[in-house]
């Protein structure tokens, strides 16, 4: 007979508790931008006991798990009255993904999901998935969440099962708990990765946007692109400008998507984003800054060459592999945490500074676009540093 090793409820909450009060640990910095954690700040393995156990020995006799969850990722991060919150993206193993919010009094560890995960109101027209949200406080006094609203393609043919469409779902709450859905933003193609920016500009609302022809190619889409909306309760995209491109040979070559809304700095608007490109492995997502002018967020005013993030170790194991994605960022107080997930599977944090990240897209050689112009941004830094060591030996 086969003898299985049932759990009891006390056992599952004792190592359910030993993992969300494991403190996080500060790794030595690479290379002085910024310091990844050693720990994942949200896995599947945080989904509440509540959502996945029936606690009732009568009717789960085994203490079998009821309903189970896939992963745990793309989250989006606010600060609220002094605590952390991440409104991640879980995902059951049924493949359907939500919303729920982790709360803690740390950034780095200590983060609890709410008993209940988010009762996102529908549309007329249903989701049949919803994911990867952006939280932005506007100064309208609103929190808003944009996120991809996915529905199957109702012009698929006979048979096509796999084909959706991506809108950019818009709600928005005071509290995390309540939220008042708003219709979907119109758009003349497919949207994801839209975020509002948390400022008026010229007194409207400014949404960064990523147009795509079709639910995964990009085709034509160009980039990260900026659109001015007039209203949050019909929010219509009329002009829609690309501001910073997909280009050939660069991380971004495929797809780039704005992360989280930008955050305001002395020297601009500090922007952190995801590019792709593909290899042998398939798509590669690695993870960017840029900065924008004060006077006009449009304009790209510094972008270092390359990747600022991409998966390493154990972040390049997962469902989706060769993937860092991030959604969500906090400043507080000049520190800067920055929420990414590996793979599709899980959530980790990264700490840095304003200082630090302006530093560093400021005096990074930008992307020269060919492989001579890498070789002459070594040349120079080498013929700095001899005459720098040269005046130091006098
Ligand atoms: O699987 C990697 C990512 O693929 C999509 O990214 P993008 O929006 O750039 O096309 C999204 O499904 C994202 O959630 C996912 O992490």
């Amino acid at each position: 007979m086969l003898i299985m090793e049932h759990k009891t409820l006390a056992e599952l909450e004792q190592k359910y508790e030993a993992l969300i009060t494991r403190k996080n640990v500060r790794l030595e910095s690479e290379n002085g931008i910024y310091n990844r954690y050693e720990y994942p700040v949200l896995t599947a393995a945080h989904a509440p006991l509540i959502w996945r156990y029936d606690f009732n020995p009568q009717t789960n006799p085994f203490m079998e798990e009821r309903i189970g969850v896939n992963a745990v990722m793309n989250s989006g991060a606010v600060k609220l009255n002094g605590k952390y919150y991440l409104m991640a993206r879980v995902e059951g193993v049924d493949r359907k993904s939500f919303f729920a919010i982790a709360e803690s009094d740390s950034p780095v560890d200590g983060f609890r999901f709410w008993d209940f995960p988010v009762l996102m109101p529908e549309t007329d027209v249903p989701d049949t998935n919803m994911y990867d949200a952006r939280i932005t406080v506007h100064e309208d006094g609103w929190i808003y969440a944009i996120f991809c609203a996915e529905r199957k393609d109702p012009a698929a043919k006979p048979g096509d099962l796999s084909s959706a469409v991506a809108s950019a779902g818009i709600a928005r709450t005071k509290d995390l708990v309540n939220w008042e859905r708003l219709p979907d933003l119109k758009t003349a193609s497919q949207q994801r990765n839209v975020v509002l920016h948390p400022e008026f500009v010229n007194g409207k609302y400014a949404l960064y946007t990523r147009p795509q022809d079709g639910f995964i190619d990009i085709c034509k889409g160009g980039g990260i692109g900026f659109a001015l909306v007039d209203d949050m309760c019909n929010a219509v995209v009329d002009d829609e400008k690309i501001i910073n491109f997909r280009q050939y040979h660069t991380i971004k070559e495929v797809k780039n998507g704005e992360g989280p809304h930008p955050i305001k700095t002395s020297r601009g608007w500090l922007h952190l984003a995801h590019g792709v490109r593909y290899c042998a492995a398939g798509l590669r997502y690695v993870l960017y800054l840029y900065v924008t002018s004060l006077d006009d967020p449009t304009k790209v005013i510094a972008e270092p060459a390359g990747y600022f993030m991409a998966p390493i170790g154990e972040e390049r194991v997962g469902d989706v592999s060769n993937v860092l994605f991030t959604n969500g960022w906090i400043e507080d107080n000049g520190k800067v945490y920055i929420y990414y997930a590996s793979c599709d599977t899980r959530m980790h944090v990264a700490e840095s500074t304003v200082d630090l990240l302006l530093d560093y897209c400021f005096n990074t050689p930008a992307d020269g676009l060919r492989s001579i112009c890498s070789v002459k941004n070594i040349y120079r830094l080498v013929e700095s540093n001899k005459a720098y060591l040269a005046a130091q030996k006098g």
